[in-house]
């Protein structure tokens, strides 16, 4: 992966987020803080970079792209404060600090997540409409993503799960992966394309990528849960293993789990031949996600 092209995009996220975010010092001030303090923690910005490269393949402009792809970072923002609450998973690091609670209190750490779901719509609503998809469409793929048939629904399988000395069932797995993973990064893409006045064609292939893709995200993450440090990952690790939480690496073992990731991508891969050179970037993406160590 290009590294200058990455570092790029992500400075012209930051950009615009910056730009959509209520000042640190707006009142109420403590809010607004805290939804800065986590947003701006050095996240890999994945899901708005992937919303980019996706209009990118279907030629449509970054600028244009830019709502959308700020939008996405706001509910990955937010779920991720909700995740680590001390009702959901407990965690004290994230993006390398504190969690959002550790620094504000869980008050605060709530409606902050709270704030940045429901700015993510706000600032969806300021995308241009193309020919063939409309703000409606817009705001409607994001909700559907992010609601209790995806996002919130994979979190609740999860939840539920906790526990059990039971391990799931690898059908039971995928579909926790695709609610809780690769809704939103399918989302993502999909919206990018949207505001390039993809056609129906082009975002089912698309679809496909994203699902691969998140599902080979997913495997990778659970995988680094067992192999990384938290120097590396900026959030704990081996809590998967110390919790006999149903992951690939605990259903599959290690290699397994890789080899399976590696097939996913090249399926994520193969759903982009309808783009050709376009989707060069996209192509990256998969192979940088694979391979990454963080
Ligand atoms: C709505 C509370 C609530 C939860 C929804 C998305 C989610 C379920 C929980 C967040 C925690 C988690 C393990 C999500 C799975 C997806 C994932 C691996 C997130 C981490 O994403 P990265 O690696 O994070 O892109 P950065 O910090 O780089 O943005």
């Amino acid at each position: 992966m290009d590294a200058a092209y990455l570092e790029a995009r992500c400075r012209l996220v930051d950009a615009a987020l910056d730009r959509f975010l209520p000042k640190a010092k707006t009142r109420p001030a403590t809010i607004h803080e805290a939804m800065r303090y986590s947003l701006f923690a050095g996240g890999k910005r994945l899901r708005p970079v992937l919303c980019l490269a996706s209009t990118e393949a279907c030629g449509g402009s970054v600028e244009a792209a830019l709502p959308p792809a700020a939008a996405v970072e706001c509910i990955h923002t937010y779920s991720l404060i909700h995740d680590d609450l001390p009702c959901m998973d407990d965690d004290d690091l994230r993006r390398g600090r504190p969690t959002c609670h550790v620094k504000y209190g869980e008050g605060i750490a709530v409606l902050a997540g709270d704030a940045l779901l429901t700015l993510a719509f706000e600032i969806l609503a300021q995308t241009a409409p193309s020919r063939r998809h409309g703000v409606a469409g817009y705001v409607s793929e994001l909700a559907v993503a992010s609601g209790s048939r995806h996002l919130i629904g994979g979190q609740v399988l999860d939840l539920e799960g906790e526990g059990s000395d039971i391990l799931l069932s690898p059908a039971q797995l995928r579909y926790i992966h695709e609610s809780k993973t690769a809704a939103l990064l399918t989302t993502s893409i999909r919206l990018g394309a949207m505001t390039a006045n993809a056609t129906p064609a082009k975002l089912a292939a698309l679809s496909t990528y994203g699902r691969s893709l998140g599902l080979a995200f997913q495997i990778i993450d659970d995988i680094l849960d067992v192999t990384s440090t938290p120097e590396k990952l900026g959030k704990s690790v081996g809590k998967d293993e110390a919790t006999a939480k149903s992951t690939y690496p605990a259903l599959y073992g290690l290699e397994k789990s890789r080899k399976e990731a590696a097939k996913l991508t090249k399926q994520a891969h193969d759903a982009l031949k309808p783009f050709a050179k376009k989707a060069e970037r996209l192509h990256e993406i998969a192979d940088y996600l694979l391979d990454r160590d963080y």
